[in-house]
């Protein structure tokens, strides 16, 4: 199959300053001015790519002007098919507030927009740095379990253009993938720095019920260790042949340091269920 053709609309949404005309016109190239729409507040770009012998035209739109969260008009939205979710990586109230522009997305869009890439930008600002990449995927997680959605996390520069070309590649791919185009590996493969976040993907509760199991084991282990050398200490103490009440005094010993890790064990035991039923809710 060869020359099909995708126009894909693509919104920039986030909090004002934090890049998002920036991105655009990096991604765009040097010297290119975008239009303005008028009736929808908002600035856009046309730009071309190919993926194989597949055609995309994506339609690169950002609201004009703005400098806090605004209710978008309806037409922003309307026709949209994917948005980067922008913020700023020195400033976390921008980064929380993705989830009201990812909400909005979702409802004025009527569902239209369903494929959602979160950029964390101003990257190259190393020492004025405010969010960790662990943050900023911890919020994925969340909005990606509140949403449904799937998304995708990587940090951006629109002032050096670091990973501005691969966000907007890794989109056009998984718009096609969408659209059910396959796009084999030696053409495009999604790049190592990208962070997936899966709605029943792993979560802070699940590495907890990890930890948990991993000492119960250990404890087991342990358990298991005193009850051999017990047989031992009874077999040595049976072949010298030495007096019952010593023998039952060391198996006493022996008996209550099991009990004592059985009572671990026990203890454990409560937490993971604790975990678990965490984990159900
Ligand atoms: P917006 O469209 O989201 O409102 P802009 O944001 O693209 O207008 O960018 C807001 C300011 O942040 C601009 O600075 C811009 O140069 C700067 N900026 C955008 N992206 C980056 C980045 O990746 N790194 C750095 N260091 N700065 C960035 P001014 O000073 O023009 O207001
Ligand atoms: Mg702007």
């Amino acid at each position: 199959m060869s020359g099909r053709q995708y126009l894909f609309k693509v919104l920039l949404l986030g909090d004002g300053a934090v890049g998002k005309t920036s991105i655009r016109e990096r991604y765009m190239g040097r010297g290119f001015k975008g239009s303005y729409l008028k009736t929808i507040g908002a600035d856009f770009a046309s730009k071309k790519l190919t993926m194989g012998d597949t055609q995309i035209t994506m339609q690169i739109f950002d609201l004009a002007g703005q400098d806090a969260y605004v209710t978008a008009r309806k037409a922003f939205y309307k026709g949209g098919r994917a948005a980067f979710l922008v913020f700023d990586l020195q400033d976390e109230t921008t980064l929380v507030n993705l989830r009201q522009w990812a909400k909005d997305a979702i409802e004025f869009s009527q569902g239209s927009i369903s494929t959602f890439v979160v950029l964390g930008n101003k990257a190259d600002l190393v020492e004025t740095r405010m969010v960790s990449k662990e943050r900023a995927v911890q919020f994925c997680r969340q909005l990606s379990a509140e949403t449904g959605l799937d998304l995708v996390y990587l940090e951006t520069s629109a002032k050096t253009g670091q990973n501005i070309k691969e966000a907007f590649d890794l989109l056009a791919y998984t718009l096609l993938k969408e659209a059910n185009v396959e796009i084999p590996p030696e053409v495009y493969t999604p790049p190592s720095i990208i962070e997936i976040i899966k709605p029943g993907g792993t979560t802070q509760s699940d590495a907890k019920t990890t930890e948990v199991a991993e000492q119960v084991a250990e404890i087991q282990e342990d358990l298991l260790t005193m009850l051999r050398s017990l047989e031992q200490r009874i077999a040595t103490l049976e072949t010298n042949n030495q007096k019952q009440a010593e023998v039952e005094t060391k198996v006493a010993q022996l008996e209550s340091k099991i009990s004592e890790l059985e009572e671990r064990v026990r203890r454990m035991g409560h937490v993971l269920k604790t975990v678990v039923d965490s984990l159900k809710k």
